[in-house]
């Protein structure tokens, strides 16, 4: 099975009870959008836990490029020494950043800037397209127009004639007040397949509503994790 997350904001308790509702296996794919980090409390120790599972694809949000764009910063500054800017890259993260060695933090600036396959595409925030509707090849996307795009969330705004469109970085309690994963159909289907949907908006805004929200591709299915 296929399952997609976004948004986890150093989630990690929920994180995983997701997996476990989920019965997540080795031979799942979990692909989480990006923002794994920041606002939580525990997010080293979940993006340790995404590069642990050779199974998870694990795409570029905002906040990773943040980071990235950080960690290049303070490496001008501090050259080759390496301890001084880890510790300046753990001084990021208050509440787990001892957790952070040199191999992750590397990790986290190399993420993939988005994921494809043949029924759906997995970008953080948005992807552009054509004035029919149809998206651009996301290879020649500038990568902050990729984590970065605030109108995608948009209801209006729907790929036609396009593989599905997993995407997060907006809270969908803005869009309509249930804070669940938001799919929009197209014309005519039931919503049983993946391919039924022009788009699905992932991020529950789990540092607001308290809800983490996971999609399975394979039936549609969506999985929640509440404060408890
Ligand atoms: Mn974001």
């Amino acid at each position: 099975m296929e399952y997609i997350i976004s948004d986890i904001h150093g989630e990690y308790n929920k994180f995983m009870r997701l997996l476990d509702a989920a019965h997540f296996c080795d031979d799942d794919l979990l692909v989480c959008c990006g923002d794994a980090i920041d606002k939580g409390n525990e997010s080293i120790h979940v993006v340790r836990q995404l590069f642990s599972m050779k199974n998870a694809v694990y795409i570029l949000g905002n906040h990773e490029y943040d980071f990235a764009k950080y960690f290049s910063g303070v490496n001008s500054q501090y050259g080759d020494d390496h301890k001084t800017i880890l510790s300046l890259l753990q001084e990021r993260f208050p509440t787990d950043g001892d957790l952070l060695d040199w191999d992750t933090a590397k990790r986290l600036c190399a993420l993939p800037k988005f994921y494809e396959t043949s029924q759906y595409v997995c970008v953080h925030a948005g992807a552009p397209m054509d004035n029919q509707g149809r998206l651009l090849p996301l290879r020649q996307v500038r990568v902050e127009q990729l984590v970065y795009d605030r109108d995608f969330k948009e209801k209006t705004v729907l790929p036609q004639n396009s593989k599905c469109v997993f995407f997060g970085h907006t809270p969908t309690v803005y869009i309509d007040p249930h804070g669940r994963i938001l799919g929009y159909l197209r014309k005519g289907c039931s919503g049983k397949k993946i391919t039924d949907y022009n788009k699905i908006h992932l991020d529950t805004g789990v540092y607001i509503t308290g809800m983490l929200g996971m999609f399975r591709v394979d039936d549609c299915r969506c999985f929640y994790a509440n404060n408890r």
